[in-house]
């Protein structure tokens, strides 16, 4: 029994040595200490042994056991600590080496400009409202006054989806939507995309960005247009920026009006920006056509309003000195990274 647990000892102890990996001294352990190791398979021979032989045999087999087990576990340190120095040798990191650069994105210019100007009618009071791109020929249309012979409803201006559905050609749509609701006074801003049928140049594209102002109140007059757009543009180009209110025409809105400000680049004398001229066209105004009022349900002897449009792009153009509209829609972060 004696020279069987030796046997077995040097030769679990040989395979120790040679076994060269983590999975094969498992491997090992299992065939000699495990439950149908050999070991055991000793310990079930001790009926056969002699019962004043038991306690000294036992003895030798814990003795067995305990070497196998400590030179599994001298291996076991050995193995680990090899795989740890290749692993450290493997990842070495070359701190000389320069950082990977971290391209982050750019807001967009238009993105800027849309914030400013959000920001200034929120600082009035007013709420920013969203509403669908593709709309009823009435929302776009019929509802603000626009007559079927208008050529803005020709096909070669607007994207028709069908006979009663186009995409919107400005964002008024969702003023019309939320004076249907009934809910008054109004004082919004409606920012989004529009799209018209347009070829793409420096000044125009298929799908561009609105943001239309409406408010509905009492007594409600071209004075308090006026002074709100007066605010907005010096707020907008700086407190020295002067407004003029030019006679105009649309269909929503009488009297209607163009604004134009003083050049912010020149400050009116006449230069490259503006062509010489002193003021530069910013937005088209008016007060709500009763009309307009009536058909959405609000009484026009009762309450009256001013609304406004502004091309979000022509904005951007302008207070950032960019001279073709197609560079902000290309997205060249070389371009991007400059506002
Ligand atoms: C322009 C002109 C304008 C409006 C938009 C409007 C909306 C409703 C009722 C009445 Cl719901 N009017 N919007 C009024 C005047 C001008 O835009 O040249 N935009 C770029």
């Amino acid at each position: 029994m004696k020279e069987k647990l030796k046997a077995i000892r040097d030769e679990a102890i040989t395979k120790i040595q040679q076994s060269g990996s983590l999975d094969k001294l498992n491997e090992i352990r299992v065939a000699y200490l495990g439950k149908k190791g050999e070991l055991t398979e000793v310990l079930k021979g001790m009926k056969s042994v002699a019962p004043e032989d038991r306690p000294k045999v036992g003895q030798l087999v814990n003795e067995t056991r305990t070497a196998i087990e400590e030179k599994l576990e001298e291996l076991k340190t050995q193995l680990a600590k090899a795989a740890r120095e290749a692993q450290l040798k493997s990842e070495v990191i070359d701190v000389t080496l320069p950082a990977k650069k971290n391209n982050v994105g750019h807001r967009h210019p238009n993105t800027i400009a849309l914030e400013e100007v959000e920001r200034i009618f929120i600082g009035m009071g007013y709420e920013v409202v969203e509403g669908p791109e593709v709309e009823y020929d009435y929302y776009n249309f019929e509802a603000l006054n626009i007559p079927a012979n208008h050529p803005a409803k020709d096909e070669q201006d607007t994207f028709y989806i069908n006979d009663q559905i186009v995409l919107r050609t400005q964002t008024s749509p969702v003023q019309v939507r939320e004076m249907e609701k009934g809910k008054l006074p109004i004082r919004m801003i409606a920012p989004g995309r529009v799209f018209r049928s347009d070829e793409v140049d420096a000044t125009h594209s298929p799908s561009f960005h609105q943001i239309e102002g409406l408010v509905i109140d009492k007594n409600i007059t071209f004075a308090d247009l006026k002074g709100t757009l007066e605010q907005f543009a010096k707020e907008l180009f700086g407190e020295h920026t002067k407004v003029k209110f030019r006679p105009h025409h649309f269909p929503f809105t009488e009297p209607s009006a163009e604004v134009d400000v003083t050049c912010f680049k020149c400050g009116g004398k006449g230069c490259r920006m503006c062509k010489g001229e002193g003021w530069i066209e910013i937005l088209g105004c008016g007060m709500v056509h009763p009309r307009v009022l009536r058909m959405s349900g609000i009484n026009p002897e009762e309450y009256s309003g001013f609304a406004f449009g502004v091309g979000l792009e022509r904005i951007a153009l302008l207070k950032y000195e960019i001279d073709d509209m197609r560079l902000l829609y290309e997205n060249d972060s070389r371009f991007l990274s400059q506002f």
